[in-house]
């Protein structure tokens, strides 16, 4: 398989993370990466190389051109406001003040295209999302040339950014530039698999008035787990996209048995839609071990499920999300890699 990664993703190196109203180290931490490359070595599934470089114009097909500017001003604007920390939203236009423009002050602004507050904005955050795109866009030119399959070892994740907010790690949806990416290059159908523990809010949010990707996502239920306001089965779509978003969210505790159900649903749906490509978002932080998260799956299930994902013996475009078990997310990775090339 081959496999784009990009080093600048060590320019978003965060030291802050507001978790359980403490600063704490990011679980999203750079060291993520050392181990998915390590074990993608150690197991020989292909080899790694560096993205091509695309500029923003790729980005802009997904997200707001204001909002791009504002990630890319955000840290020099804090710091000439003279703050020692890191750049975190207090203020957001929330249910019961709904005045929608983004304010001038930096205060204002961040919150304004903030969706939460636990991802600190740092130096060099854009640029490192900027290279997470690239990677994205250079792994689905492979698929769009021919190739079976691609993995863009993405990092930062992208599933939770929507158009013009940031947020849950994420600051531009990688899956969602690759698939936009795909239909601008004729494809006509694209079908957005989003297997991370957390629901693909900001993914689902960009294509849900659209019938041109199939997006479906395996989640816990946001009654009980971030992002918390989105992602329940009565959500479907609107307008031409009804029926073209399908949300299977799961209580705590779920095994992989109740997982893989779901997926083989999901699966029959994607089938059904008969896509020209498949996007999986793929989050490890569906294992037992994640320290945030409540799924209980092993090691061996994710060789199981890139079983079944391939299958469906589609091109396969795989993109990095989450996953904070740091010593697995490795072997968990690899494992769905392996066992797709096995199918
Ligand atoms: N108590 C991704 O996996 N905080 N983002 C959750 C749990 C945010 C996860 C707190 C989790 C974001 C890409
Ligand atoms: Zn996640």
């Amino acid at each position: 398989m081959d496999i784009i990664f990009s080093e600048r993703h060590i320019l978003r190196n965060a030291k802050t993370e507001l978790y359980a109203g403490e600063l704490v180290r990011p679980f999203e931490c750079p060291e993520r990466m050392d181990f998915i490359v390590r074990e993608i070595g150690n197991r020989q599934i292909g080899t790694i190389r560096a993205p091509d470089s695309f500029g923003l114009d790729p980005i802009l097909r997904i997200h707001d051109a204001d909002y791009a500017e504002f990630l890319k001003t955000c840290w020099e604007e804090w710091t000439k406001a003279g703050y020692a920390g890191e750049a975190i939203p207090t203020c957001w236009p929330s249910r019961d003040m709904p005045r929608r423009i983004p304010p001038n002050e930096i205060d204002g602004r961040i919150g304004f295209y903030a969706l939460t507050a636990e991802t600190s904005i740092s130096g060099g955050t854009f640029e490192a999302a900027r290279a997470a795109a690239d990677v994205a866009v250079t792994a689905h030119h492979l698929v769009a040339s021919g190739k079976n399959s691609a993995f863009a070892l993405c990092r930062p994740p992208g599933h939770h950014a929507s158009a013009g907010m940031f947020g849950g790690y994420c600051f531009f949806n990688n899956a969602a530039i690759a698939a936009q990416a795909f239909l601008d290059g004729g494809a006509g159908r694209v079908a957005l698999l989003d297997v991370d523990f957390h629901h693909g809010n900001g993914s689902q949010a960009i294509f849900y008035d659209r019938d041109d990707v199939l997006f479906l996502s395996l989640h816990g239920d946001p009654m009980n787990a971030f992002p918390y306001f989105l992602g329940g089965a009565d959500e479907t779509g609107a307008g031409a996209g009804e029926g073209y978003t399908v949300n299977y969210p799961m209580p705590p505790k779920t095994g992989f048995s109740a997982w893989r159900a779901a997926l083989k649903d999901a699966a029959a749906r994607i089938e059904a839609y008969a896509p020209d490509v498949l996007i999986v978002s793929l989050g490890v932080d569906t294992f037992e071990r994640d320290p945030i998260s409540f799924f209980k799956l092993k090691s061996a299930d994710f060789t199981t499920y890139g079983n079944d994902i391939a299958r469906l013996k589609l091109p396969t475009l795989f993109v990095m999300e989450g996953g904070y078990a740091v010593e697995e997310i490795g072997i968990n990775t690899v494992n769905v890699l392996e066992g797709f090339l096995q199918g």
